[in-house]
């Protein structure tokens, strides 16, 4: 059967490099302003019928920028088996927020912790197997750039696509907003199955238009959201996506 494995990560955290070095590819890396915004694929060296997809580099799933557009219509129309989620290893909080999303797609996650060589150059000591235990997700450390780990990531990322284990538990918000979501969710469950549900529960509730719109959603329940959005503004004096 075949696979597929996309590349998502910030910007600069190394995958394209990673792309090349694992689908034998001469992509150009480094900045690239004003280039046509696409997904590249190539197929895995050594490994026949697994496909790597090498996503814009994006810091969220909001339809902010033309790389999140591709990103997550990437993520949600052709559903990969395996999203390989590069994190920068010099920057790890930062890039954890694009982690967080991920997650919510609903999709098997699997995290290169790319860049380790910088970071050990650095002098960082990063403790692989607790930060792993932390955020309960297999992390491979990696550095693109000079090859390694990337084995240990190919058959990681193959053995998690075959066994297609999701996540079923998420960051919590507070209370309030819980309830608020859970309220959504119950409204848009018959019109959005159970796939990607706790990402499409939280972008309706960030009043994403284009989420809103593939719902279909009827103009009782966009009233009804809409009511359950503003109560929890009004809580927090605050917008709903902030
Ligand atoms: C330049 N380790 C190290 N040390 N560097 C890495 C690694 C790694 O694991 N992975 C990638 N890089 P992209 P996006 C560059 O281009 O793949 C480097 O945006 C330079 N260019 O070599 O483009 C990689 O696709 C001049 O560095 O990332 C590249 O995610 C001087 O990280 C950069 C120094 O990689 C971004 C670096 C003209």
């Amino acid at each position: 059967m075949p696979i597929s494995i996309a590349l998502a990560g910030n910007p600069n955290c190394g995958k394209t490099t990673m792309f090349n070095m694992l689908t034998g590819s001469r992509q150009y890396v480094g900045n690239r302003p004003g280039v046509t915004v696409e997904q590249k694929t190539g197929q895995l060296r050594n490994h026949k019928g697994v496909a790597v997809v090498d996503l814009p580099g994006i810091y969220s799933l909001s339809p902010y920028t033309m790389e999140e557009v591709v990103a997550r219509d990437y993520l949600q129309k052709q559903h990969p088996d395996v999203i390989v989620n590069l994190v920068d290893a010099s920057n790890i909080e930062r890039n954890l927020y694009l982690t967080t999303q991920l997650w919510e797609i609903g999709l098997p996650v699997l995290i290169a912790l790319n860049m380790i060589d910088v970071a050990e150059k650095n002098g960082d000591k990063i403790d692989v197997d607790k930060l792993s235990r932390l955020l309960d997700c297999e992390i491979v450390p990696t550095s693109a750039l000079h090859g390694e780990g990337l084995g240990t990531l190919c058959e990681s990322a193959i053995r998690m696509a075959k066994r297609g284990e999701t996540r079923t538990h998420f960051c919590r918000f507070s209370p309030l907003v819980e309830a608020a979501l859970s309220k959504i969710a119950a409204l848009i469950a018959p019109d959005a199955g159970t796939l990607h549900m706790r990402y499409r529960t939280v972008k309706v509730f960030e009043r994403d238009k284009k989420v809103m719109e593939d719902l279909g959603l009827s103009a009782e329940k966009r009233g009804a959201i809409e009511a359950i959005i503003k109560k929890c503004e009004t809580a927090y004096d605050d917008d709903s996506d902030s």
